[in-house]
């Protein structure tokens, strides 16, 4: 057998030992033999680089860290579904699609589908090999991550069959129950806040910039629509579910055709409790019409097929004893109750807290301590207290008093005329620190890895740290005297934090935590002031002058700049060697609106900034950014490895302007 067959023959073979225990979790050899093949495989194709295709299963993880990810038109928008919470809201949507189809008798056939607790994602095919991964975003347009989308086991990089030209599937990225929960213990290990659902994990690691960390999250995904030409599309959803499982692709087994609501309604029983064994979390069913040319008989509201629902289980209950009720200082000041509870297992997890929402919440439902409560757990980790059973409570028992001070720093707390939420307005509370703190150093702002929730208590109870600026005053001596830290974690923590010092402008002005400053807000206010002070010097209307910032972003920045107190903190962290200056101001705000009309697409990596921050620089000028290159667009950006767009944009006669180019153009050179 010559290399290039031994190739193809150990391909196939591993895409087939892939789909039997991705797919089917049903393998048929070891997994000790499976690695030997995949290890014999990249022997072969390291002697043979000529070789390697793409599509070869070594090749899931490719390259290094993207910069970011481009967004994408959907060319069919991906829509989401409409809820049923009860078995009367699945009979009346059995109703309506009866009467929209004239068939007010019919018993007609719905495929159930158990709803997957994932994200949505659409998968594009080109003569069977996968070309692109995009996310669902606004339904409209989503954000390209193929790189990532690769990583995923369970989704093939090559169809069972060569199918001619494009086609696009559509289904859920998941982590499942196990992935999860491993997940959730690593983050509370290092002091994260943990995930509330498997939806937000799955969304954050499809999110990741770094392909190899999503290929050790262990995510899955099932499938369930095809698009493409009509002739390759059966006109059964029943039939096109087996033809997508026919191509290799992975479908949850457990559907079922249904022939009127009653067989539905009986899906949806079964399912409620027989969901525990499932590997995944499921927290509902979608309930599908299988004609297809039915289907597009009903059409869609702006928003939701009308042929389609999901049946949502209700959440599951239980009672026990509320010791105490405590409260919460977020870094915002905002205070917020919480029930302390006798543990008790829900939904497959002890639960020992649960919020109670506001002061005004705990009135309204006479929620006291010592009551035995009914609570609940959703689909969300963070369960709720629904009500106290009154037959149940003690005869000495006291209505819930708010603490009229901070039960951090003892100063008084504020709630301004009108607002429900209770808060401590002192800056220097050593909670609203931590928790200001922990935000300042995540991996969105200035990103000081190793600086989690258990070392931030340390520094602040210690007295070590009063302000983010003295984080950039820690030595290595007074952190490694800390529990917990040796030496060498200490060294570590000085290093990323010593790094920081020179993170872009926009994730300290992010960092710094001003309420309604988002990181999108953070970097569009630095593309059109240049620097944190000039941020800081800019009146309402300049502040709202720029594209996209709105009078409430504008006014929080305002006051958050005449406190002296902050611009004390800005000071102090300028002098501790932070930047807080972009490479070259643009003129400030004469330069705004030099792009408006103007529509730029982005190709390719540029050396000097993200994909999201030449947006943010293009659109703080007034231009646009679109995902595809056409007649109207005004330039395409160039970076290093530019792709199709380049050929597109000479093709069309669209004028390409190169990174130094565009630098000069929106002023950062
Ligand atoms: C799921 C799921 C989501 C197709 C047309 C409207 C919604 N989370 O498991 N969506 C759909 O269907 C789309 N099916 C599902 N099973």
């Amino acid at each position: 057998m010559t290399p290039a067959e031994r190739i193809a023959e150990l391909r196939a073979q591993i895409r087939h030992h892939e789909e039997r225990y991705y797919v089917l979790n049903d393998p048929e050899i070891s997994d000790a033999e499976f690695d030997a093949l995949l290890e014999e495989l990249e022997a072969l194709e390291r002697e043979h680089p000529d070789l390697v295709t793409p599509d070869s299963p070594t090749q899931r993880v490719g390259g290094r860290p993207v910069e970011g990810f481009e967004t994408v038109e959907h060319p069919v928008p991906m829509l989401s579904l409409d809820n049923a919470y009860s078995e009367d809201e699945v009979r009346a949507f059995d109703e309506r699609v009866r009467r929209g189809l004239g068939a007010p008798g019919a018993a007609l056939a719905y495929v159930t589908e158990l709803k997957i607790d994932g994200l949505s994602i659409s998968l594009v095919y080109e003569n069977g090999v996968l070309v692109r991964g995009v996310t669902r975003g606004d339904g409209q347009r989503g954000e390209d991550v193929t790189s990532n989308v690769r990583t995923v086991r369970a989704i093939p990089l090559q169809l069972r069959e060569a199918v001619a030209g494009r086609i696009e599937v559509r289904g859920e990225v998941y982590l499942p129950r196990q992935a999860f929960e491993r997940a959730n213990r690593e983050r509370e290990a290092r002091g994260e806040p943990i995930f509330a659902n498997p939806r937000n994990a799955a969304a954050g690691a499809i999110r990741n910039l770094d392909p190899r960390q999503v290929a050790r999250r262990g995510l899955s995904s099932f499938v369930y629509q095809l698009l493409g030409e009509p002739a390759l599309v059966p006109d059964r959803h029943s039939a096109t579910l087996d033809r997508l499982r026919a191509l290799g692709l992975p479908v949850e087994p457990h559907w079922r055709l249904c022939h009127g609501v009653d067989e539905v309604l009986a899906y949806c029983a079964e399912w409620r409790e027989a969901r525990r064994s499932l590997p995944f979390d499921t927290d509902g069913v979608v309930i599908k019409l299988d004609e297809l040319a039915l289907r597009r008989r009903l059409g869609a509201t702006s928003k939701f097929p009308r042929w389609a629902i999901a049946f949502k289980f209700p959440a599951e209950q239980a009672t026990t004893l509320l010791h105490r009720i405590e409260v919460n200082v977020g870094r915002t000041g905002a205070v917020t109750p919480y029930a302390v509870l006798e543990p008790i297992r829900v939904s497959g997890s002890t639960i020992s807290l649960a919020t109670l929402h506001n002061e005004q919440e705990i009135a309204r439902r006479d929620i006291r301590e010592g009551d035995t409560v009914l609570v609940e757990k959703g689909g969300d980790v963070i369960p709720k207290v629904v009500k106290p059973i009154l037959a149940k409570r003690p005869p000495d028992s006291q209505p819930w008093r708010m603490p009229t001070v901070c039960p951090a720093c003892g100063s008084a707390l504020h709630k301004p005329e009108g607002e429900v939420v209770w808060r401590c307005i002192n800056s220097a509370c050593p909670a609203r620190l931590r928790r200001g703190l922990e935000h300042f150093a995540s991996r969105r702002a200035m990103d000081i890895e190793g600086l989690g929730e258990a070392l931030i208590e340390q520094v602040v109870s210690t007295g070590l740290v009063r302000d983010f600026a003295d984080l950039y005053h820690l030595d290595v001596e007074s952190l490694a005297a800390l529990e917990r830290m040796g030496k060498k974690s200490a060294q570590n923590l000085v290093g990323q934090i010593d790094r920081s010092r020179s993170n872009e402008p926009w994730r300290l002005l992010y960092g710094l935590g001003i309420r309604h400053v988002g990181e999108r807000a953070a970097q569009l206010l630095m593309a059109a002031f240049g620097s944190i002070e000039a941020v800081g010097r800019a009146t309402v209307d300049e502040l709202q002058a720029v594209n996209e910032i709105g009078p409430v972003v504008a006014r929080s920045v305002r006051e958050y700049f005449d406190e002296p107190r902050n611009q004390d903190l800005l000071r102090r962290l300028r002098e501790a060697g932070v930047r807080t200056e972009a490479p070259r101001p643009p003129g400030g705000a004469e330069a705004l609106g030099q792009l408006t009309g103007k529509t730029f697409v982005l190709t390719g990596t540029l050396s000097s900034m993200s994909r999201d921050e030449a947006t943010a620089a293009i659109e703080a000028l007034g231009g646009k950014v679109t995902g595809s290159v056409s007649k109207k667009t005004s330039w395409l950006v160039v970076g290093a490895d530019a792709g199709s767009k380049l050929e597109k944009a000479r093709a069309l006669g669209v004028p390409t302007l190169d990174e130094a180019a565009f630098l000069e153009l929106v002023g950062r050179r």
